[in-house]
């Protein structure tokens, strides 16, 4: 075969495998295969001059002509090659902006007694407090001494609080087996916080307080808020005033308190404080007649504690500035998951500790 017929059969054979290559990395392989310094065609063009005279002109001619054309196929291939691959990933990459968005992430929510927990800070911080909060292992002098508990007090029996074993490491060896405990109330703050600033002070604290206590409306670890305010001339009309705005704040602008003859013995007098029932509007039956199960036809529900703060409370913080003889002050103390579960009709306060997601997520 003359050396004319090859290399047309080569160019016949390139244009099929240019045809035939599929995407671009065969095409790629074509071309080194037809165009490559190995090839063929290649080593034809490099012999031309050792041809015979009159077959050069020709032969050189027509490969480089082949080699010209077969490079032309191969860029054309190359372009249409790419642009069926951006075609393709554009179509697999594609978005349907029409399809609904995916739901958002599901975020938490607030548990009942942190809302109803804020919810009472913000009233009060309205009417003037300040929020603190203090130590939840906490020292019998501030849980009790102070508070005018005398040392033989049910309350600071082991059957009532949680003590703990204090370490010689943080309290230097110089505190007993009853000198450090899980707080029983949030009442300890008080004298922290007179120690800290003196009067007038106005101050709410909410927090975690502990008690041997498990059944449906008490738990071993539950919150109170104590409130404190402490000033020239203050009254236990004042705590009636300020009792009343908190209370219609959370329960309605209908609700009436009333405060009954109790005891504490870090405040005197003491009082108990009932706001009255937000469902049979404090008549204890129902509008068909039936018996309100709220407040077991009462019409007050029991809240908490209050008083106004003891002289003796007052005789624990002279230093800071507390002369009972100057200044006056009124406190109290209820419990965060009794609001919350008047707030929201929870019957057991257990459930507030169970985690259990149907439970709380009627809340969010
Ligand atoms: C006190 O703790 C006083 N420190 C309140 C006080 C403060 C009086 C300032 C005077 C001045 P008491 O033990 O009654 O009082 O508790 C107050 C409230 O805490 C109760 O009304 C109740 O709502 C809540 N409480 C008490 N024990 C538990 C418990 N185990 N689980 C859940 N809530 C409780």
């Amino acid at each position: 075969m003359g050396m004319i017929e090859r290399i047309e059969e080569i160019s016949e054979s390139a244009q099929e495998a240019v045809a035939s290559a599929d995407d671009l990395s065969s095409l790629e392989a074509v071309r080194v295969q037809f165009l490559g310094r190995k090839a063929e065609l290649t080593g034809i063009l490099r012999g031309i001059a050792e041809l015979e005279a009159d077959q050069r002109g020709k032969v050189g001619g027509l490969a480089n002509e082949v080699r010209q054309q077969t490079e032309e196929l191969i860029s054309s291939r190359s372009a249409e090659l790419e642009a069926a691959e951006l075609e393709l990933s554009l179509v697999a990459d594609s978005i349907d902006v029409t399809l609904p968005g995916s739901p958002a992430a599901p975020v938490g929510h607030l548990h009942p007694v942190t809302r109803t927990r804020r919810m009472i800070e913000d009233v009060m911080v309205g009417l003037g407090y300040r929020v603190v909060e203090g130590p939840e292992v906490e020292l019998d002098y501030y849980n009790f001494t102070a508070l005018n508990h005398p040392p033989d007090h049910p309350a600071r029996m082991l059957q009532d609080t949680f003590y703990i074993e204090p370490s010689p490491a943080t309290t230097g060896g110089d505190r007993g087996p009853r000198d450090v405990l899980l707080r029983t109330h949030t009442s300890p703050m008080q004298v922290r916080a007179m120690e800290a600033s003196p009067p007038p002070l106005f101050i709410i604290v909410p927090g975690k307080t502990y008690r041997r206590d498990s059944d449906a409306t008490h738990s071993p670890m539950f919150h109170q808020v104590e409130g404190l305010a402490v000033g020239e001339g203050v009254t236990l009309a004042d705590l009636k005033g300020t009792l009343l705005a908190m209370l219609r704040e959370i329960f309605g602008p209908d609700r009436e308190i009333r405060m009954r003859p109790h005891f504490f013995p870090f405040t005197e007098p003491s009082v108990e404080f009932d706001v009255s029932c937000f469902r049979c509007g404090g008549s204890g039956s129902l509008d068909g007649g039936d018996r309100c199960g709220l407040c077991k036809a009462i019409g007050w529900i029991e809240l908490g504690g209050a008083g106004m703060v003891d002289p003796n409370v007052f005789s624990f913080v002279s230093d800071a500035g507390y002369d009972p003889d100057l200044v006056s002050g009124f406190a109290f103390g209820f419990g965060i998951e009794r609001i919350a579960m008047l707030r929201h009709g929870i019957g057991d306060l257990r459930l507030m500790f169970d985690n259990d997601l149907r439970m709380l997520e009627q809340f969010s």
